[in-house]
């Protein structure tokens, strides 16, 4: 499939659609999950227009996973998770629904499961309030 440069995420990328950042330099941005597995779920993004791992050019990779374990010692912080999981998805087989690649962060608590996937919108100065709570917590 080729890229799609519509794609939600690309329009976030390019700042024509809003969303709650956390974070963002040259190569990479991180935002809230508006369906929310559970409370903090943050997606990271390459600038790279890549739809799955296999596209990403090493440079790119590299950067988006650093920038990842970044924002998600911020996540662990500022929501006081026992444990995180990170995700990331690549095709609809796997259940991929955005075709931009993207990893999850996602706080996870002994005994409560996960919300949906991609299911209920959370509610936006929840997240905004998410949001700056996990920026404060950046290193
Ligand atoms: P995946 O299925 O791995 O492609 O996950 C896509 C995620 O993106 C899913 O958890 C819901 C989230 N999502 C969908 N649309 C939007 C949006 O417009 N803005 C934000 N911030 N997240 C979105």
């Amino acid at each position: 499939m080729a890229y799609d440069r519509n794609n939600i995420f690309a329009r976030i990328i390019r700042g024509e659609i809003p969303a709650h950042k956390v974070h963002e330099d040259a190569h990479t941005l991180a935002f809230m999950d508006v369906m929310p597995q559970s409370d903090g779920h943050t997606l990271v993004v390459p600038k790279w227009e890549a739809e799955n791992l296999f596209d990403l050019p090493p440079e790119s990779l590299a950067a988006t996973i650093l920038a990842t374990q970044r924002v998600a010692r911020a996540v662990k912080k500022s929501f006081d998770a026992p444990g995180l999981m990170i995700a990331q998805l690549n095709g609809r087989g796997a259940g991929q629904s955005v075709f931009h690649i993207h990893f999850h962060i996602v706080p996870r608590y002994e005994g409560i499961d996960l919300r949906f996937h991609a299911r209920e919108m959370a509610d936006p100065k929840l997240l905004a309030e998410h949001a700056a709570r996990i920026r404060a917590a950046l290193d």
